[in-house]
């Protein structure tokens, strides 16, 4: 009996020596307590009912714990949908009564209102805290700490990540042992990660980032990590001295920058830093490098494809480019209209095909007939070009989306809300550049006539609805949206428009 993803990253760390994970207040975490946990927790879904293919949906603070409850859910061939601690209620009951999760797991400071979530799509509400504490562990606490891990094949699911849509609504990313196993060989094969190597973790691990690329090829190399709650520069300067590597987005990167003391003299040891989920700066690259004379390995990815493309670990990493796909990984450029390929230099759609590529989106078979085509090529919505060397470089996006701080933002579905607002007549949000988040959302908005809205009620309006982070960092009032002919708002012209209001 075999468990593709249990086997290769869970089960090897009962026979490691030495601790696998670093945590913030200086204790560790040994191989064996990590699988003893991974197992109780395993034993304690089983009683609370689930069974493999259910899924598991979890709001909780990173912690041990956590990537534990990560390692259960592989073990009991339960799919894991972990969602962004910053969403609302009403964000995850979304995420619950579309995935029809068995069991919510939240933070206990959240559970009034998450239980109700829970209750009102018949999911199951347990808690655990960033301390490890709450009804999961409390009920995990007394189970046995040996588990069979249930038989998974390479096609069954693993996880299921959610992905904004650009109709505003979110579409469930089905990945399977296979998706994840086979990026995570490749990728610490390609960027050299043995067990010598402990990871700087900072990143959160409800995301393709924190959860697929770093905590999956470290534990499948036998590396170990330092793993916190969240990026601190000083977190960084005070830990770097432990590590070997780090994986960021790049606002860590120009927060670092900002740091005096992060210098060649705190990096000397690092092997290894990498960079992705948003555009580093070419700028950021070659700061980096004269400070540090390390030069970031820039790679890209989405949630549907997990990684498709890296700069190469020995080689020339090319400031601006995402580098080269990786192996077994097909990529073309087509043309966004007609689909057909275009010839190397042209900027089109980025297609890519291979191991890495997601299964569909969970019960949207049109969805998925849109993006993923029956030749197994995924229309990324990412317009890109390659250059003669083979260096692929992202300069656009033909889905509209924001990417601030390696979130993704999806504009529509800050528009739906704000058009419902009284005074509104109709709104457009935006991205425009901002020097820490990269890019930072911006909400035009048209007053009906006669009407003056006040940005402070539209902010205290959404602020019930959605996440902080999605939230306009700014309100514009316009007396109407500039459109094309065929009546589509020209959003290039308002950031245009607004492109300097972050820039210094
Ligand atoms: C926090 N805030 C943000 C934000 N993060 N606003 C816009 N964009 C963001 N990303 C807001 C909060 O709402 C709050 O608002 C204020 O900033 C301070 O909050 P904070 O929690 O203290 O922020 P901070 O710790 O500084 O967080 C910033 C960050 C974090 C960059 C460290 O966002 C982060 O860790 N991002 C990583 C995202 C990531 O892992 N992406 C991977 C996706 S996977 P206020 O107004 O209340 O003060 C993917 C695939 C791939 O894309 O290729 O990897
Ligand atoms: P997500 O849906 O959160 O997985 O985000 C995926 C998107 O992030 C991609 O489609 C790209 O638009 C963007 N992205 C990821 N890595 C990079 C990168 N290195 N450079 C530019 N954009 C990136």
């Amino acid at each position: 009996m075999t468990n593709p993803l249990y086997d290769a990253l869970i089960a090897p760390q009962a026979g490691r020596a030495t601790p696998l994970l670093y945590l913030g207040d200086d204790s560790t975490v040994s191989g064996p307590d990590f699988v003893a946990q991974t197992h109780r927790f395993a034993h304690a879904l089983g009683a609370l009912g689930l069974k493999a293919g259910d899924r598991l949906a979890v709001q909780i603070e990173k912690s041990s714990a956590a990537l534990a409850l990560y390692g259960a859910a592989l073990a009991s061939g339960v799919v894991f949908l972990p969602l962004n601690t910053a969403y609302t209620a009403e964000e995850v009951a979304y995420f619950v009564e579309n995935s029809g999760a068995a069991l919510l797991v939240g933070d206990p400071a959240k559970a009034n209102s998450l239980a109700a979530v829970a209750a009102r799509f018949g999911a199951g509400f347990e808690t655990l805290d960033g301390a490890g504490g709450g009804s999961l562990a409390a009920g995990a606490a007394t189970q046995s700490e040996s588990y069979f891990p249930v038989a998974r094949t390479r096609d069954d699911l693993a996880a299921i990540l959610y992905t904004s849509g650009t109709t505003g609504r979110s579409k469930g990313a089905m990945l399977s042992h296979a998706n994840l196993l086979e990026n995570a060989e490749v990728l610490a094969r390609e960027w050299r990660f043995t067990a010598d190597d402990t990871l700087l973790h900072m990143l959160p691990i409800f995301h393709t980032h924190g959860l697929f690329v770093a905590s999956n090829v470290v534990l499948l190399s036998g590396g170990a990590m330092v793993f916190l709650p969240a990026f601190k520069p000083e977190l960084v300067l005070k830990h770097l001295p432990k590590v070997t590597t780090m994986m960021g987005v790049p606002t860590y990167y120009t927060r670092l920058l900002a740091e005096p003391a992060f210098d060649r003299a705190a990096t000397r040891h690092m092997r290894l830093f990498t960079s992705g989920s948003a555009p580093l700066l070419a700028e950021t690259h070659r700061q980096f490098q004269e400070r540090t004379g390390h030069r970031i390995l820039e790679r890209y990815g989405m949630t549907e494809t997990n990684m498709s493309t890296s700069n190469p670990y020995e080689g020339e990493r090319r400031a601006g480019t995402v580098g080269f796909p990786l192996p077994g990984v097909e990529l073309k450029i087509t043309d966004p209209e007609t689909g057909a390929e275009l010839p190397q230099g042209s900027p089109g759609m980025i297609e890519v095909r291979g191991h890495n590529v997601f299964r569909g989106y969970w019960q949207m078979p049109e969805k998925t007939r849109e993006e993923l085509r029956e030749n197994g090529f995924f229309i990324t919505g990412d317009i890109g070009v390659v250059d003669a060397e083979g260096y692929v470089s992202i300069v656009g996006r033909q889905k509209d989306l924001i990417i601030s701080g390696g979130y993704n933002i999806y504009p529509k579905e800050i528009e739906l809300i704000l058009d419902e607002q009284p005074g509104v007549l109709e709104s457009a949000v935006i991205g425009v550049p901002h020097p820490d988040f990269g890019e930072a959302v911006v909400a035009v908005v048209v007053p009906k006539q006669g009407a003056t809205p006040d940005a402070a009620v539209l902010e205290a309006a959404l602020s019930g609805h959605l996440a902080r982070f999605k939230q306009p960092k700014a309100y514009v009032f316009a007396e109407s949206l500039p459109r094309n002919t065929m009546g589509k708002v020209q959003k290039n012209l308002l950031r245009d428009a607004q492109k300097d209001r972050f820039e210094g």
